[in-house]
């Protein structure tokens, strides 16, 4: 069974990353070729998308029978019926009731938010004073979060116990409030820095940046600051040397393209597979592997 997934670029288009989270953080990747689609044409993403029609948004899936889903909340309660083990919704009936809710929420609101600070995940910001409707929604944020832990009685990162569609859903919610500095309400700079911290938005990040997605066109104009979540190893790079690996991590290909880390030598299929290593590290397990 193969799913189309159609998305935008990865460093600003915020449905695009939970639509690739919902694959990638269930298990699904082998059964989803993914096309990214970049940059924008001059008639926007409705012609980027037009061989797709009536679909007009991204992200879009087709599946293998041929149905075009062009809603994020399509596709993932598509993905949870085709996959019901993979555990897009949680498996307890109050979890699983609770992390609906929350994911049609924030698939039905936060227009305040999601019009005033678009995702970024080239740069990050200096906080902006929020407005009052935005200041509104962020309070609503730390109501249904906090409310959401204490009845599932989450104990690790998550809202409702494992990872799941809602945590996928307000991944770029995330994104967004640390882009422009929010973090003063308990439970939301707690769970914004576990999506910071999750190696699969770190991958889609690490992935945008080493394919140069970022544009002038979806920067917010004010100062920028460092990105929230440090990169905890650092890599170059390099032209020559010989590689500690034969075989690519993620391919399995011959080595052709290399980089240093800490003194050692590690090679790569393309370009791309070694730039995206390079941009994070330490958010690759294949690569770790080799570590
Ligand atoms: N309801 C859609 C909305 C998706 C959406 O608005 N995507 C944006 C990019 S993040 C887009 O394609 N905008 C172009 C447009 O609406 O013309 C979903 O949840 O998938």
């Amino acid at each position: 069974m193969t799913y189309r997934l159609i998305l935008g670029n990865r460093l600003y288009f915020s449905w695009s990353l939970s639509a690739w989270l919902m694959v990638e953080r269930f298990g699904l990747r082998d059964q989803v070729n993914t096309t990214i689609l970049y940059p924008e044409t001059e008639g926007g993403v409705a012609a980027m998308v037009a061989d797709l029609a009536p679909a007009q948004t991204l992200p879009t899936m087709i599946t293998p029978e041929g149905a075009t889903l062009s809603d994020s909340m399509a596709i993932a309660e598509e993905l949870a019926t085709r996959h019901p083990d993979a555990g897009l919704w949680p498996a307890d009936p109050l979890a699983r009731g609770t992390a609906r809710t929350l994911a049609n929420e924030m698939h039905s609101s936060f227009r305040a938010l999601r019009g005033g600070w678009p995702v970024n995940l080239h740069r990050s910001y200096h906080s902006v004073t929020p407005t009052g409707d935005v200041t509104v929604e962020i309070d609503r944020l730390e109501t249904i979060w906090t409310h959401t832990r204490k009845i599932t009685k989450a104990e690790g990162p998550w809202l409702c116990g494992p990872y799941s569609i809602a945590d996928a859903i307000f991944a770029p919610m995330a994104v967004r409030l640390a882009n422009y500095g929010f973090d003063i309400h308990p439970t939301t700079k707690t769970y914004v820095a576990a999506h910071l911290a999750d190696l699969a938005l770190r991958r889609w990040r690490a992935m945008g940046l080493a394919a140069g997605q970022s544009s002038d066109v979806f920067e917010y104009d004010g100062p920028a600051k460092p990105w929230p979540e440090a990169i905890p190893l650092v890599a170059i790079a390099v032209a020559d040397g010989t590689p500690e690996n034969a075989s690519c991590p993620y391919s399995g290909d011959p080595v052709t393209h290399l980089l240093r880390l800490d003194g050692r030598t590690f090679g790569f299929c393309n370009a791309f597979c070694r730039d995206k290593t390079v941009a994070d590290p330490a958010a690759w397990p294949a690569f770790t592997a080799l570590l």
